[in-house]
């Protein structure tokens, strides 16, 4: 790993790369994977680089829908597995959750690496590498379709980081809640998802995992109430307004 000096006025950023970077050397990301942790860092920097309001509503609606759920599953990718695989196996805990790979660019030796690092990180059984319990969601056409029986094909709350529009979209026909986390406010999946959270996945998903950890003792009228009373569609427009009032700062300063 190249040395990035602490000093670094973009130590952060550039570790998190760093990350993806390895993530791909070690086999669970796809190139294109790179190309889109670029598109998100480009919004994470319009954003201020930090979990705002909008974000944080989302992530307690989400972890009220998440306890909610009789069967939730979190599909993870890639990018996710290289960001945050001990984040996602807290959620899990947390959240009570099974934990499925999922692939836009499907391959069964990244999907099986993908797997033994979220075990590496304490997962118990992670699905989505068995050929003989896959079944395809129908709705869409990417292979993405390729689900889990026991799995996202039977969950009622799904979890998607990092996810493609049109599988969303899918997901929801089929009766499912969608939880996304998209850093660009204005994708198909975030407008397609039930509650989505523009956050960066390298913070928001241990936020996550937090908030449900916090709200795990509440009964089911006051978590129906959080997760009842969010407005993905308002909440999103928080985002992007977000955006321009940080970009309003910064004109002022330049
Ligand atoms: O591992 P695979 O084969 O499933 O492929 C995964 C990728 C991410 C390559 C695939 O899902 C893909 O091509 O995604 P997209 O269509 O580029 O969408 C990624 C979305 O996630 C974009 O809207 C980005 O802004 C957003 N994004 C990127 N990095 C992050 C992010 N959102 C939150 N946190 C990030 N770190």
């Amino acid at each position: 790993m190249p040395l990035i000096p602490k000093s670094h006025p973009r130590a952060e950023s550039l570790l998190v790369r760093e990350r993806l970077v390895g993530g791909f050397e070690r086999g669970l990301v796809a190139v294109e994977g790179l190309l889109a942790e670029g598109r998100g860092e480009a919004f994470d920097y319009l954003l201020g680089e930090k979990t705002g309001r909008p974000a944080r509503a989302a992530i307690r609606a989400a972890a009220a829908r998440l306890l909610l759920a009789e069967d939730p599953v979190i599909s993870v990718n890639g990018n996710v597995a290289a960001l945050c695989p001990g984040e996602v196996v807290r959620l899990g805990k947390a959240a009570g959750a099974k934990i499925e790979v999922n692939l836009f660019y499907a391959s069964e030796k990244r999907g099986r690496a993908i797997a033994r690092t979220l075990e590496k990180n304490g997962a118990g059984r992670v699905l989505g590498t068995d050929r003989r319990s896959s079944v395809r969601l129908p709705g869409t056409d990417s292979a993405r379709r390729t689900v889990d029986r026991d799995g996202i094909f039977s969950a009622d709350v799904v979890v998607v980081p990092l996810e493609d529009g049109d599988r969303t979209g899918a997901l929801r026909k089929a009766g499912k809640k969608v939880i996304a986390f998209d850093l660009n406010p204005m994708s198909r999946t975030s407008q397609a998802a039930d509650i989505t959270i523009v956050d960066n996945v390298t913070r928001a998903m241990a936020l996550l995992a937090g908030s449900c950890k916090r709200l795990s003792g509440r009964g089911a009228g006051q978590l129906e109430r959080i997760a009842g009373g969010f407005d993905n569609r308002k909440n999103l427009s928080d985002s992007i307004l977000e955006i321009r009032d940080h970009l309003e700062r910064r004109a002022r300063l330049a």
